[in-house]
């Protein structure tokens, strides 16, 4: 047994300079464990609620001192004692403390801090990496990695209605090999965008972000940059799309602004994307429709759904009860993972679980606001998902993940999914 002594969060800053929560967890007044917790900018309105102060004279209202003190006085009071390698039992102690259905009582972003937190402390007292603590000798693969090169929506400044445009490197035999082409790829784009004259600087999550003739633009420039840098694309580099349609879905439409005000019905903008899979290397796109249109979803499920990975994020928001419901309906084939949609690492699990054992996919996934934790890179191997994204190969808190990923091929030589994780 290793017991939990201590318990100590604190806040600290994101990638966007916002305020989150940092935990450390002590084990034996001798071992600590220390966490911290991503915030989304297009967060699905079904996800576990992220505690903010409110206090407009603080951080913009965006401060996380109760989520801070909630952890420091209620959840330490409970936790202080349990054993750290038994994280299911820690996590039916946070949910119960909590008792919300959203936890919007000591909040997602308190709870998810001390859940991970908790792992981590188990892990370093147990002397192994976090994805053998979770995966165990289930640990087959290392991941796909999906990185967004250009930037768009809520996560930049620019014209783009369309959020991630992502290069997906899995004609590689290694993950090395794969990153590597990546960087080279990102680099090339950026020659490329320089020698147009136009701006360079990133948006939130790494990638690009100037504006553009539309949002079939980037689609062409990759494609071009994955050529002019030596690579084939459809053979070694893939592409993949977050439109995340929920920012754009107005009164039963699909509003897109660029290059003029464009007003689609759910099977219209199907059309669209079912266009550009006959143009582009496409083979995955995420929250292509909206989060509360689940007819548009079976429609488009129905359509694409045997030619390319959909991947459900804001309508499923690592909800067992939402991704069951969509597995019933048929919609998707694939789930995205956020632990801080849910709130705790074991109802990641679930999530997880529940989608392995019913043929669904998983993406392992950053969020849009991030701080140095590698977690998820852990996750992802722990539970051997075929894909992660967690960004451009550009910004520290995003480099953090693939770093990790690097080290674990290095140090353990865990294979690498290539292009078996774009096979059925
Ligand atoms: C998404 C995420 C991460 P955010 O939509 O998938 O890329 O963005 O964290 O802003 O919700
Ligand atoms: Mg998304």
């Amino acid at each position: 047994m290793k017991k939990i002594t201590d318990l100590r969060a604190r806040q600290i800053l994101d990638s966007r300079g916002n305020p989150t929560i940092e935990v450390d967890c002590v084990l034996d007044d001798t071992i600590m464990g220390r966490a911290s917790v991503p915030s989304g900018a297009s967060t699905g309105t079904h996800e576990a609620l992220e505690l903010r102060d409110g206090n407009p004279e603080r951080f913009h209202g965006k401060g996380v001192r109760q989520a801070v003190e909630n952890v420091n006085t209620v959840i330490r009071g409970r936790v202080v004692g349990m054993d750290a390698t038994d994280q299911f039992h820690v996590d039916r102690a946070l949910l119960d403390l909590d008792g919300t259905a959203n936890k919007s009582r000591l909040g997602a972003n308190a709870l998810l801090g001390v859940s991970l937190a908790v792992c981590r402390a188990a892990a370093v007292g147990a002397g192994i990496p976090i994805y053998r603590l979770l995966g165990g000798v289930g640990t087959r693969f290392t991941p796909v990695p999906m990185l967004n090169v250009i930037n768009g929506g809520v996560h930049a400044s620019n014209n783009l209605d369309v959020q991630e445009y992502m290069i997906v490197p899995a004609g590689f035999d290694r993950f090395i090999e794969a990153l590597r082409a990546a960087s080279e790829v990102y680099h090339t784009l950026k020659g490329m965008l320089r020698e147009q004259g136009r701006p360079t600087s990133v948006g939130d999550e790494g990638g690009f972000a100037p504006d553009f003739a539309g949002n079939e633009e980037p689609l062409q420039l990759i494609v071009e940059a994955i050529r002019a840098a030596g690579y084939v694309p459809g053979r070694d580099i893939f592409l993949a799309l977050d439109p995340a349609a929920s920012e754009f879905f107005e009164d039963g439409s699909y509003v897109f602004r660029n290059p003029a005000e464009q007003r689609m019905t759910p099977a219209e903008l199907v059309d669209l994307y079912e266009g550009w899979l006959e143009q582009y290397p496409i083979v995955s796109i995420e929250d292509g429709l909206a989060e509360s249109d689940w007819e548009g979803w079976e429609l488009m499920t129905r359509r694409l759904g045997e030619r390319i990975q959909l991947v459900g994020d804001d309508i499923f928001v690592t909800s067992v009860e939402r991704l069951e419901r969509g597995i019933g309906r048929k919609v998707a084939n694939a789930v995205l993972i956020k632990p801080n949609q849910i709130g705790t690492v074991s109802e990641t699990l679930d999530c997880v679980k529940l989608a392995v054992d019913r043929g669904y996919r998983t993406v392992i996934s950053h969020r849009s606001g991030e701080t140095d934790d590698h977690f998820i890179a852990d996750l992802a191997v722990a539970t051997s998902a075929r894909f992660i994204k967690t960004g451009a190969p550009c910004r520290g808190e995003r480099v953090a993940k693939y770093n990790r990923l690097l080290r674990v091929e290095e140090t353990d030589g865990v294979p690498y999914w290539g292009a078996a994780a774009l096979e059925r």
